[in-house]
C-alpha cells in the first residue's frame, strides 16, 4: 500500500494499516522538521479524539490538548457568548496543534514499524486502472524513482500528485469560492480570553482562537489578492483591536506574528473519491474554510472509514467497504461544508451582486436568533463541534 502525504489523513491511514499487519511506505515531500513546523489547525472534534483514541493514538493529545467549549460573538448590538459544550450533543473541542498532532502519529507509527520517506516527492500516479498502480516519485536530489502497491492513497493535500493524476471526466469536481480572504495568523502571544471569538465589523471579519498558551491564532479577514506582508505587525494589532473591539471589551495580549499566509475562503469537493485503485483522503478530497475549523477534522475520519476498508479488503477479501468508502465520507463532507457556508454568511457582508443592505439585516437577524433561540444555539453547537 502507497500513502500520499504525511499530514493527519496520511498518517492515520498508516497508524491503522500497520496496527492491522498491511505493509504500507508514506511519501512525504517535506522533511521531517518541516512537518514538525508547520502550524495549521488546532481544534479537534469530540469525534476526532473518540477515533484517535480507538486506534491508540491520542496519547499525545491528553497530554497536552486542552478542553474547549466557548465561543464569543462580537457585534454592533454588543457581545454574547455560547457555552457550546453544554448546548446541543454536549460535546467539546479539543484543542492540539495539528504540528503536535502530525508529530504523535508519526511517533507511533515508525514505533509500529512503518516506513517513511521524507524528502520524496510524488509526481504522477499511473495505472489506476489495474491492480499495481504505480507512483513516480523524485527524491530531494531530483532522483527518479518508483513505488508500487495494491492500491495508492492519495492523502497528499488539494495541490498533491493523486488529484492531478485522475484522467479527465473521472471524477466530478464541485468548486465554490467564497469570495473572501483571511489572513492567517499566529501570534507569540497568550491568548487574549478564554474563548473563540468571532468579531463581526463593517471593516471586516476578525478571530481569535486559542492555541497553547504561548501560541494565539487570529485571522483578519483581507482584500483578494492581498500579500501577508502588505501590513505590519504594528498595524495588524492596530485592525485587530479595532475589529474585536478591544476598547470595549479588553484589550489584546500583543506579541511576534510567527507565522503569516493569506487562504482565500474556498470549497472544493471531488466526487466519487477514488478511482481504480487511487483512494482519496483528507484534503485531496475535498477542501473545506477553516471557517467551522473541519478540515482537519474530516481528514481523521476519512483515513479511518479508508483504513477499515482497506484492512476488510486486503486481509479478509471483503471489499464491500472499499465500495462505499466514497459516499460515505460525502454525507460527511457535504453536512460540513453546508456549516462552514452558513459560518462564511454569519461572518462576512454579502458580495456587492447580492444586494448587501438586505443580505445585512438577515445577518443581523441570524446572530440575532443565535444570541435568543436556545433551539438555533443547539443546532450551532451540534453543528459546530460534530463531523
Ligand atoms: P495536509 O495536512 O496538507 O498534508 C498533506 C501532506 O502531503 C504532502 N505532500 C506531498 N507529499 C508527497 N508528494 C507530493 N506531491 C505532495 N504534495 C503534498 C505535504 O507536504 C503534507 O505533509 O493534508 P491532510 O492530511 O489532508 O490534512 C488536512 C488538514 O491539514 C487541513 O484540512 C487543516 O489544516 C484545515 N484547518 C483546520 N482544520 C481543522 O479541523 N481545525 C482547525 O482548527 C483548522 N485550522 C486549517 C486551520 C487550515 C488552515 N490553512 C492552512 C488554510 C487553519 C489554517 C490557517
Amino acid at each position: 500500500m502507497v500513502i500520499l502525504g504525511a499530514g493527519p489523513a496520511g498518517l492515520v491511514l498508516g497508524n491503522l494499516l500497520q496496527a492491522a499487519g498491511v505493509g504500507c511506505v508514506v511519501l512525504e515531500r517535506a522533511g521531517r522538521e518541516q512537518l514538525r513546523a508547520r502550524q495549521r489547525a488546532g481544534f479537534l472534534a469530540a469525534n476526532t479524539v473518540r477515533i484517535l483514541e480507538r486506534h491508540g493514538l491520542a496519547d499525545g493529545l491528553h497530554r497536552r490538548g486542552r478542553t474547549h467549549a466557548t465561543c464569543e460573538f462580537r457585534t454592533e448590538d454588543g457581545r454574547f457568548r455560547l457555552h457550546y459544550g453544554a448546548l446541543g450533543s454536549g460535546e467539546a473541542h479539543t484543542v492540539h496543534p495539528q504540528h503536535l498532532l502530525v508529530d504523535d502519529l508519526l511517533t507511533v507509527y515508525q514505533a509500529r514499524g512503518g516506513q517513511v520517506r521524507f524528502g520524496t516527492e510524488a509526481v504522477a500516479v499511473q495505472g489506476m486502472d489495474g491492480t499495481r498502480p504505480t507512483v513516480t516519485v523524485r527524491d530531494a536530489d531530483g532522483r527518479p524513482g518508483h513505488w508500487r502497491g495494491r492500491y495508492v492513497a492519495g492523502c497528499d493535500g488539494r495541490h498533491g500528485a493523486a488529484r492531478r493524476s485522475l484522467p479527465p471526466g473521472a471524477v466530478r469536481r464541485h468548486h465554490l469560492d467564497h469570495g473572501v480572504s483571511w489572513l492567517g495568523l499566529l501570534a507569540e502571544a497568550p491568548p487574549s480570553l478564554d474563548a473563540v471569538a468571532y468579531a463581526v465589523h463593517g471593516r471586516g471579519f476578525a478571530g481569535h482562537m486559542a492555541r497553547t498558551p504561548e501560541l494565539t491564532r487570529y485571522y483578519l479577514q483581507c482584500e483578494h489578492g492581498s500579500s501577508p506582508g502588505d501590513r505590519t505587525d504594528e498595524q495588524i494589532w492596530d485592525e485587530l483591536a479595532l475589529r474585536m473591539r478591544a476598547a470595549e471589551f479588553g484589550p489584546l495580549r500583543r506579541g511576534r506574528f510567527v507565522d503569516r499566509s493569506v487562504v482565500q475562503l474556498e470549497s472544493d469537493v471531488l466526487e466519487p473519491l477514488c478511482h481504480g485503485a487511487l483512494f482519496l483522503a483528507g484534503d485531496a478530497a475535498s477542501l473545506i474554510t477553516p471557517s467551522a475549523a473541519k478540515g482537519a477534522n474530516l481528514a481523521v475520519l476519512e483515513a479511518e472509514l479508508l483504513g477499515l476498508a482497506l484492512v476488510d479488503d486486503l486481509r479478509h477479501g471483503a471489499p464491500e467497504g472499499l465500495a462505499r468508502y466514497s459516499a460515505r465520507c460525502l454525507d460527511h463532507i457535504w453536512r460540513a461544508q453546508e456549516f462552514s457556508r452558513w459560518m462564511v454568511r454569519l461572518l462576512h457582508a454579502a458580495p456587492a451582486a447580492d444586494d448587501p443592505p438586505f443580505q445585512e439585516r438577515l445577518r443581523r437577524s441570524r446572530l440575532a436568533s443565535l444570541r435568543t433561540s436556545r433551539s438555533c444555539q443547539d443546532w450551532f453547537a451540534e453543528q459546530y463541534v460534530g463531523v
